[in-house]
């Protein structure tokens, strides 16, 4: 079995349950805590630019900021991290641009070739398969020589697929530089977490690949930078991967087609928000002398600033041309895709955005 007390530094309150690391200094927290404001507010407006019909289905990434941000943080440039649909707190913290992210979102393809991703994967949709490439670019890294590592996230639900399985048991064998991050938010959609696997904690898994694995308390930002380093620096020093199961809730619904009150006890979604990542470490930042009000409605200005010019840059950009989605298929098209292409650019000509009301992904 694995520890029995997931990792903590900060209780809910924001109190310290034990002594600081020293890598967590004022810039570090403050670094930190703006930038999981910057994904809470990206998020709100990207749920509203759903809600008005100018994005896609979109996914929630509500009670995630502190598994994402301080792994971005924890990150060196280098290193490919290779996400889930439920990332783009890592993505806007590694650079990747808010209007960016959002053109993903809107069904535009471009959006997954940000020139600000360098090497990092776009987001897979398909459950757990994004573990296995992960270990596909660690042995790479391997065979190079190379010190770096690939950081790959997945949901509790995905836990379940026989590809993480797999991935667990090559990256254990072989000793691969790359580090596993359960985001554990209690529900696969609709289904709870005690119905999708009988092992007491998640984690367990990794141990029957002989991987080191850990329960990590994923609302505590610095909880999750000491444990993704040290696996960071594991993998840096040739030691193989690690598994960390970051405890978390997923706040929102599943993403915007989905509407958790069907299925999901209020009662616990209110015990959730009590646990919530930024209430917590603002108090402690407010403990520490650093943080007051008016640097909370200076950063929340500065950021809805940010925030609005990007959704205005997303809306702004022109779409492809709907000929493009044939494009990249073959060298030369086949008679039968001419002939599509030909009828899709002539239905374009009634108008065309990035996304059409009623389209769902
Ligand atoms: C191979 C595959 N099967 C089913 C689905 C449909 N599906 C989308 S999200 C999801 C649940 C995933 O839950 P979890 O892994 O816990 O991640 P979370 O969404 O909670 O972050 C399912 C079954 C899919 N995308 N891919
Ligand atoms: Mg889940």
């Amino acid at each position: 079995m694995t520890s029995i007390h997931p990792l903590q530094y900060l209780d809910p309150e924001g109190n310290k349950t034990q002594d600081l690391p020293n890598t967590c200094t004022s810039d570090w927290l403050l670094r930190c805590y703006h930038f999981m404001v910057l994904s809470r507010q990206f998020d709100t407006k990207a749920i509203a630019l759903q809600r008005t019909g100018q994005l896609g289905t979109y996914a929630s990434l509500l009670g995630s900021e502190a598994i994402d941000v301080p792994t971005a943080l924890a990150m060196q440039k280098n290193d490919v991290l290779v996400p889930y649909y439920r990332n783009h707190a890592c993505q806007i913290t590694r650079g990747v641009p808010l209007e960016e992210v959002l053109l993903y979102w809107g069904g535009d393809e471009r959006g997954n070739a940000a020139e600000k991703m360098q090497q990092d994967f776009p987001n897979a949709v398909p459950i757990a398969t994004q573990s296995l490439h992960a270990c596909g670019v660690a042995s790479a890294f391997k065979i190079r020589n190379q010190k770096r590592a690939a950081v790959t996230l997945i949901g509790d639900g995905g836990t379940s697929k026989g590809d993480f399985m797999e991935a667990l048991n090559v990256a254990g064998v072989w000793q691969l530089p790359v580090v596993f991050i359960i985001n554990n938010n209690q529900w696969a959609i609709s289904v709870p977490r005690h119905i999708q696997s009988a092992a007491a904690q998640l984690a367990d898994k990794g141990l029957a690949a002989g991987i080191p694995s850990m329960q990590v308390d994923g609302n505590d930002p610095i909880a999750m930078q000491q444990a993704v380093q040290q696996a960071l620096n594991r993998a840096y020093e040739g030691k193989g991967a690690t598994l960390i199961e970051a405890i978390s809730y997923r706040l929102s619904d599943h993403t915007t087609a989905d509407d958790a009150t069907r299925y999901r006890p209020s009662d616990e979604l209110k015990v959730a928000w009590e646990k919530e990542p930024l209430k917590r470490l603002r108090n402690y930042l407010v403990s520490q002398q650093l943080w007051d009000e008016s640097k909370e409605q200076a950063l929340h200005e500065k950021i809805s600033t940010l925030v609005q010019t990007a959704a205005d840059k997303y809306v702004a950009m022109p779409p492809q041309p709907v000929s493009s989605m044939f494009d990249y298929l073959y060298f030369e098209p086949t008679e039968q895709l001419q002939e599509q292409r030909d009828w899709a650019e002539v239905r374009a000509m009634t108008g065309g955005s990035h996304y059409q009301e009623g389209e769902s992904s």
